[in-house]
């Protein structure tokens, strides 16, 4: 927009933000009863040190942003923000790429390797990128509605054996054949995701929560809120009107993201899991798949 109404808005310029993610393989620890050690190919911020999700990108609406990627793996790769970049041609091995773009308006978005089948994105090629108002204001985008604290969470599936053990070794996978058997959030299970501060909703009474949820996984997640109901703000990208629709469970779509608003106003520990019952397990063991805590003081 032209400088005056900028100026008129109150918005800051806009700045140009640079990020670089390395692409490699690695391992990945899911701890806890049914927990192992999965073969994993990842992005991460440093070179070698693949992380699932991948790290999340946080920029504000209007900035210039130069995302380069580096492959340090053995076949192609790519990156693509769902809804935001449009380039899907491949990263040879040893090659990189900067994507530059101008962020979107705000909101959550995923980012996934697309190659192979979605054998790359099942391996752990995904993350969140988040849009925040130019402003920099605690609301889900400009003008709307505001919030205490947000969290991200990335839901994803896995199968050791058939996808992660047969890519890792360097073999070809049966893609025709997916039974997952571990179920992660923000890349943990549930033992942990019960107490990751970066994915339990804690806080005081009163406090209103922003919820990204990005499902990157191959199976829809239907995701139930004990304590109170939400609001549901998006769906995919889709800004509902207000008033918004007011639900305890939302079934997020793979490869979709949804944007919730949660009040905490009723004081206690009570849950928030996956209502797919093998969706909370890991490697069968019951609650340690898609689970976190919610927790109101
Ligand atoms: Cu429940």
């Amino acid at each position: 927009m032209p400088w005056c109404l900028a100026a008129l808005f109150g918005q800051a310029e806009a700045t140009t933000q640079d990020f670089t993610l390395y692409i490699s393989s690695g391992t990945w620890p899911i701890n806890g009863a049914g927990g192992t050690i999965v073969d994993i190919w990842g992005y991460g911020d440093r070179a070698g040190s693949p992380t699932v999700p991948g790290p999340a990108l946080t920029v504000y609406e209007g900035d210039n942003v130069n995302l380069t990627v580096v492959n340090n793996h053995s076949i192609d790769h790519n990156l693509v923000i769902q809804g935001v970049s449009t380039d899907l041609s491949a990263i040879p091995p040893g090659g990189s790429k900067t994507y530059s773009f101008t962020a979107p308006t705000a909101g959550t978005y995923l980012y996934s390797d697309t190659l192979n089948n979605s054998v790359n994105r099942e391996m752990g090629l995904y993350g969140a990128f988040i849009v925040r108002p130019a402003d920099g204001s605690n609301r889900a985008w400009t003008g709307g509605p505001a919030y205490t604290f947000e969290r991200t969470w990335v839901v994803s599936d896995m199968d050791k054996s058939r996808w992660n053990d047969v890519a890792g070794s360097g073999g070809t996978i049966d893609t025709a054949v997916y039974k997952p058997n571990y179920f992660l959030i923000n890349g943990l299970g549930g033992f942990d995701g019960m107490m990751d501060p970066a994915t339990t909703l804690d806080g005081m009474v009163g406090d209103t929560a922003l919820v990204r949820i990005v499902n990157a996984g191959q199976y829809s997640q239907s995701l139930h809120f004990h304590a109170n109901h939400f609001e549901v703000l998006t769906s995919n990208g889709v800004r509902w009107p207000s008033p918004y629709q007011q639900l305890d469970t939302i079934n997020v779509p793979p490869m979709t993201t949804a944007d919730v608003l949660f009040h905490l106003n009723q004081p206690g520990h009570y849950p928030m899991h996956s209502h797919t019952s093998q969706m909370e397990t890991a490697n069968g063991i019951y609650l340690n798949g898609v689970a976190t805590m919610i927790m109101i003081h």
